[in-house]
This record gives C-alpha cells, sequence and structure tokens, in this order.
C-alpha cells in the first residue's frame, strides 16, 4: 500500500481508512450509480435541469442530485454526479444525450494538442460542484471524484455510441501507434482533471475502466494499464500517496497484474470475478471493493441477503470497501437499497 499517512487515524473517514489499508470492523460502502434514474428526487431534479449535459454542467442541481442517496440511505461516500464523457467533450468533441438512447458523439480516432486553459475553463462548473457537496457533506462522509480510464473513453470517442465497439477495437488492432497517440492525450487531461477535482476538495479519485474486458489479452498491459498507472503517478506527484480507485470492468486474470503495476489504493471488482481469489492477489498491497451483482439488488428479499452474506465472508480480513459489481440497474427499488444499508451496518467483523 503506498498511503501511509494515517495523521488522526481515529477521526479519519470509514472509507478513507478502508481505502488506506485497514481491515475496519464496519465496512465502508457506496453504490457505483448510486445517483440516478432510481431515485424518484433524481429524476424530479433532472426533468427541470433540461437535458442530462446541462445537469452535469449546472453546479447547484448536480450538488443536490449528489447528495441525495447519501441523504436517503448514509452511505458513507457520495460520488460526484457527472459522467466519463465530459472530457471528450471538454476536448472538443461534439456529445449529445439522446433520451433512452444513450450517449452519441461525433466519431474521431485522434486529439490536437490538449488546450489545457480552455479544457479546464470547460470543465469548471464540475469543480464547482465538487467545492459545493465537500461543503455540504459530513465530515465523516468522503466525496469520489471520478473519470473514465482512457481505453474506455477512447472507445466512445472511436465509436460514436456505446454498444460493443467493434469499430473502435478494429481501430485498436489496425492502429496501436494511432490509439497509442489518442490515449496518451487523453492519459494526460485525465490526470489534470482529477487533480483539480482534487484540488476541488476530493477525498479519492475512481477511474472507470468499464470496457477493460473487451481489451485483447496481448493488449491488457498497454491499454489498460500502463495508462492508469501513468495517472497514479501524476496525482502523487502533486498529492503522495493519494488514494485512486481503479475499477478495471472484467479484467478476469489480469486483475493480479493491475493491482501489481497500476499502483491504485483500492480495486474495483465486477460480479463476475472470484472476489476472494481478487482479494487474495491484493492482500497488502491493494483494498477491494465491489462485487455484489446488480441484478441481486433488483431481486431483493432473500436472494439480496444470501448475496450480501456471501460477499462478506468473501471479503474475509481484506481491508474492503461495500460496493456493486457495476451500476445501480434503473428498475431498482430504493427499498432495496434502504434493506442493502441495513444488512451492511449490522454486519461486524
Ligand atoms: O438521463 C439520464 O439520467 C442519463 C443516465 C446517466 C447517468 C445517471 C448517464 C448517461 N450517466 C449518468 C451518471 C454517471 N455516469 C455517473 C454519476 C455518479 C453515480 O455513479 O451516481 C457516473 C460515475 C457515470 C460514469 C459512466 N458514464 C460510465 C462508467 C460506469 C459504468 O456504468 O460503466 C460510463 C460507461 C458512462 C457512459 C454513459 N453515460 C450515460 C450512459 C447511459 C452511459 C452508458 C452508455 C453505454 O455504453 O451504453
Amino acid at each position: 500500500m503506498q498511503n501511509k499517512v494515517l495523521i488522526r487515524p481515529e477521526t479519519e473517514k470509514l472509507f478513507t481508512r478502508a481505502l488506506n489499508g485497514e481491515a475496519t470492523r464496519e465496512i465502508p460502502f457506496w453504490l457505483m450509480r448510486q445517483a440516478g434514474r432510481y431515485l424518484p428526487e433524481y429524476r424530479a431534479v433532472r426533468e427541470k435541469a433540461g437535458s442530462f449535459l446541462d445537469l452535469c454542467f449546472n453546479p447547484e442541481l448536480a450538488a443536490e442530485v449528489t447528495l441525495q442517496p447519501v441523504a436517503r440511505f448514509g452511505m458513507d461516500a457520495a460520488i460526484l454526479f457527472s459522467d466519463i464523457l465530459v472530457v471528450p467533450y471538454a476536448l472538443g468533441q461534439k456529445l449529445s444525450f439522446e433520451a433512452g438512447e444513450g450517449p452519441r458523439l461525433a466519431p474521431q480516432t485522434r486529439l490536437d494538442e490538449v488546450d489545457f486553459e480552455s479544457f479546464c475553463a470547460k470543465l469548471a462548473p464540475v469543480f464547482e460542484t465538487v467545492k459545493r457537496v465537500r461543503n455540504e457533506l459530513a465530515g465523516d462522509k468522503a466525496l469520489i471524484g471520478f473519470a473514465g480510464a482512457p481505453w474506455t473513453v477512447a472507445c466512445y470517442m472511436i465509436e460514436g455510441r456505446g454498444g460493443n465497439f467493434e469499430t473502435a477495437r478494429q481501430f485498436a488492432l489496425e492502429n496501436p501507434a494511432a490509439l497509442d497517440a489518442l490515449v496518451a492525450k487523453l492519459t494526460e487531461a485525465t490526470a489534470c482533471y482529477l487533480i483539480k477535482q482534487i484540488a476541488a476538495g476530493a477525498d479519492a479519485v475512481q477511474l472507470f475502466d468499464s470496457w477493460a474486458g473487451l481489451v485483447p489479452a496481448a493488449h491488457f498491459a498497454r491499454r489498460c494499464i500502463a495508462p492508469v498507472r501513468a495517472i497514479v503517478q501524476k496525482i502523487h506527484a502533486v498529492y503522495p500517496g493519494f488514494p485512486v480507485i481503479g475499477f478495471p470492468r472484467g479484467a478476469g486474470l489480469f486483475y493480479r497484474d493491475y493491482i501489481d503495476d497500476t499502483g491504485v489504493a483500492c480495486v474495483g471488482v465486477d460480479q463476475h470475478a472470484p472476489l476472494e481469489k481478487v482479494a487474495a492477489c491484493a492482500a497488502g498491497r491493494a483494498a477491494v471493493q465491489g462485487n455484489l451483482d446488480p441484478l441481486a439488488l433488483l431481486a431483493g428479499g432473500k436472494t439480496l441477503e444470501a448475496e450480501t452474506k456471501r460477499i462478506f465472508d468473501a471479503a474475509g480480513n481484506a481491508p474492503f470497501v461495500f460496493n456493486l459489481g457495476h451500476g445501480v440497474i434503473k428498475e431498482t427499488p430504493p427499498a432495496h437499497v434502504a434493506a442493502l444499508a441495513r444488512l451492511i451496518r449490522e454486519f461486524r467483523r
């Protein structure tokens, strides 16, 4: 673990203690996509904001929806309300979110030299949201900033939309040097973006590599490990030991290399990877987070209870953050999230 600097361990946030490598008795929790369409109070704000991007760039409303799930369920961390695609948008790519269809970008395979001044100016409302949330959030709760990892963001930039990313994956295979150039620019911009979120008050940052599972095995180190390591190093050059969470969704057998070689303080585990095996790889090196199947949360009741217990058993004595293996599904009843919060609070190890 790189972050051994526990200045006042007895007063530090539960979430931060786990990221710093402590096997806490109570388990901190938050959920990916904890702010979103499954919450009626989110849908109300979303409607009044106009477009999804308008909401992302409105600090007052973005701060409000960031805080909503924490107010309702008492998570140990809030996650900044924004989107991974604001980075290509601030780099000049055309972006819109079509109702019910997800993001649409004007496909592009390269970036000009990054003009950091205009990039940061476009993202200023995001930093303002971080400041507002940090001011309003209780002292024992953490605020997580985030960005997409370069591979995942490059997939959307090239493909222009979500899906199987066949165009982007073929481009990466046929033009590895061009992809390297695109990823290098994204790496620089992403590090700068996260450093500004930290300066504005984020207590940890997460890199979402949602499509790490689509990288051919021979390219995993180049596409998913090297850029994340570079971002961690750039952050640590300014904020030594600052906790970075990496979420290489679908990394499978590469979880071990990812933990060994990126320098992340915590690794997010999807529901397809065996938690006890990832925790064994991570022992003494990184905290672990995640693994509950979002479908178990959608199911609720005995299924949710049994899966939650299984996760506690699998986490054993690892420094652990309870979370899903991917985002909350929008049909999830809020009562199931409340039931999960109770299960986690009852647990002590
Ligand atoms: O109209 C709406 O409300 C749009 C739905 C929505 C929401 C609520 C989108 C569009 N983005 C978000 C917020 C969001 N996105 C957050 C907020 C904080 C929280 O977790 O509560 C975060 C962290 C993200 C990150 C994000 N955006 C990822 C990585 C995580 C993941 O889910 O894998 C990805 C891949 C995106 C792209 C994106 N944005 C939105 C959609 C529907 C998608 C997926 C598109 C696709 O691939 O089909």
